[in-house]
């Protein structure tokens, strides 16, 4: 076996001859993925973003252009490439175009800002960031700028002149790559960990365990040529990628509808418009799609499915998605690590509104443990630890991160509290794990913490998260003013956060000034005392 990149933790040798032997792993990369299908039907639309349709043909010309243009800028096989792109057609070219070139995109977030860049370019050792002039809310020059003073060794493209640059980059074959370079076992990109201490960590995903991920979820949710995917959220979002989301529809011959964001009604006129089947959303954002009168407006008979994930859906906002909205619910409940569990769309009805459905894979290895380590029964919350075909086997280059967060036999521990339903299903009842999940979205206390401590007026922080109707959790921060300083206005705070260059997501949604931090909040329901990691049975590997 061979990495090819220093600080993937490999698959052991055994282990992948098995999945490769009972044919879980093959040997496609992520672009021949898309190409297949293009061979096959080459002038099905494949992407669809705005007034602009890209043919599976067309695809993979842009990608071809996208990659001589990387490689004329000096990027190479085994580079890391940040990519900072919103839901556009050139998110494809920056992804793909790295990807055939046998580079690794790593995912920021479009909603990411300097902060976030500083941290994944030092954490990923990349050579270049690909970001857009189409992010919505921010001024890209001024984000180059500020990028270049603080980063002057990061160079940064707009994905926008990637196929401008090589428009025949596809037909000139001395600058056209070969598909992907880098063999099926390699590391294909860096996905981002919601991340329970500080900064997020990266996860190294290969081509073979991800082609298997995306090609059953597929397999799973049912797509087929017909299937018209639209994502409410970031393509950059490990959900929208993989479960099954853009690869998966790409991989099966249907279209992706690409949304600048998950307003109701440019959701809700594009799948009157483009006919669209299926849609993946986060709690909050399906609630906005019920909520809005705007859907009263719309013809959405097209609409076959809802996925929702990412976050608890609330049992309430569930049972109204199908009698009020239309399309048939099914919930996901993944992680970038690996593991990934849908509801079935012929499940009775409280599996749909009461679980967060079941291991996809026959060959995933779910064990729900006390803190000891023992198997609870099933029905009795326990920890969720996971090991299997397309479930990592560590970090990249995080050596303390995976002796927190993995057994010595492999199994990753996700910090989730579960229940196992006889039938399999998984309830997600809570979480060891020090993070906020805001609506899907991962905050990190220790994080926007670290961002409150730098303030000159703020002397002490704690972020905590409390129950919210919408979100599911927000973020409330709780600030000791600094002896002598002019106690920070809470508005003043929150404004100098999101200068400070955390993306907004993270931005405390209420902040209290107090005289000092209790020792428990009342609602504090994110922190917990650090446990020791649970051990797993004897015999278990
Ligand atoms: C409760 N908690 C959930 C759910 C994720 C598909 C779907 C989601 C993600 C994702 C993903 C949940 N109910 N339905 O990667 O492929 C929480 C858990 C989990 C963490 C992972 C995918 N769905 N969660 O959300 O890496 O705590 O992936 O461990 O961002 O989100 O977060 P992330």
């Amino acid at each position: 076996y061979d990495p090819m990149l220093d600080g993937v933790v490999p698959y052991p040798r055994d282990v992948a001859d098995r999945y490769l032997a009972a044919g879980y792993w093959g040997d496609r990369t992520l672009d021949r993925l898309v190409r297949d299908t293009a061979a096959r039907r080459p002038h099905h639309p494949a992407v669809i973003d705005r007034d602009r349709t890209a043919t599976y043909a067309e695809l993979v010309k842009r990608f071809d252009a996208a990659a001589a243009a990387l490689r004329a800028r000096g990027v190479a096989p085994g580079d890391r490439v940040l990519i900072h792109l919103p839901n556009v057609l050139e998110f494809f070219d920056a992804v793909y175009g790295t990807i055939s070139l046998g580079a690794l995109p790593v995912f920021a977030v479009h909603t990411h800002r300097h902060a976030e860049m500083e941290h994944l370019a030092q954490a990923s050792g990349a050579v270049l960031l690909l970001t857009s002039r189409q992010i919505p809310g921010l001024d890209a020059d001024a984000f180059a700028a500020e990028l270049a003073a603080r980063l002057p060794g990061l160079p940064l493209a707009y994905a926008e002149d990637l196929c401008a640059e090589h428009p025949d980059g596809a037909v000139r074959a001395a600058e056209t790559p070969a598909p992907c370079p880098r063999p099926a076992h390699a590391a294909a990109f860096l996905q981002l960990s919601g991340g329970t201490t500080g900064r997020p960590k990266l996860i190294p995903r290969t081509h073979r365990d991800y082609a298997y991920s995306v090609e059953r979820s597929a397999e799973v949710c049912g797509l087929d040529d017909s299937t018209v995917f639209l994502a409410g959220i970031p393509l950059a979002h490990n959900f929208a990628a993989s479960s099954p989301g853009y690869m998966g529809v790409l991989a099966t011959g249907g279209t992706v509808v690409a949304a600048l964001n998950g307003s109701p009604d440019l959701v809700f006129g594009l799948v009157e418009r483009h006919r669209v089947t299926l849609a993946a959303a986060v709690p909050p954002l399906a609630l906005s799609w019920l909520n809005s009168p705007a859907r009263s407006r719309y013809d959405l008979s097209a609409w076959k499915v809802l996925q929702v994930g990412g976050a608890k859906l609330a049992r309430a906002t569930a049972e109204r998605i199908e009698p009020e909205l239309g399309p048939r619910l099914q919930q996901v409940f993944g992680m970038a690590e690996g593991l990934v569990c849908y509801t079935g769309l012929d499940d009775d009805a409280d599996t749909v509104l009461g679980t967060q459905g079941r291991p996809m894979s026959d060959a995933d290895e779910v064990l729900v443990l006390d803190d000891d380590g023992r198997p609870v029964p099933d029905g009795s919350p326990g920890n969720l630890w996971v090991r299997g075909p397309y479930t990592i086997r560590g970090y990249y280059g995080n050596p303390p991160a995976n002796a927190a967060s993995f057994t010595e036999d492999g199994f990753y521990g996700s910090g989730d509290i579960v229940i196992r339903h006889p039938n399999g299903c998984l309830s997600v009842v809570g979480r060891t794990k020090d993070i906020i999940n805001r609506g899907g979205e991962k905050v990190s206390p220790d994080e926007v913490e670290g961002a409150l401590l730098r303030h000159p007026g703020v002397h002490d922080a704690s972020l905590v998260g409390e129950p919210d109707e919408a979100l599911g959790e927000r973020t409330h921060a709780y600030v000791v003013p600094r002896a002598g300083a002019e106690p920070p206005k809470a508005k003043a705070l929150r404004a100098w956060l999101r200068t400070s260059g955390l993306a907004d997501h993270k931005v405390p949604d209420l902040v209290t000034v107090v005289d000092r931090l209790p020792t428990t909040h009342v609602g504090k329901i994110s922190r917990t005392t650090l446990r020791p990691a649970p051990r797993l049975p004897q015999g278990e590997s």
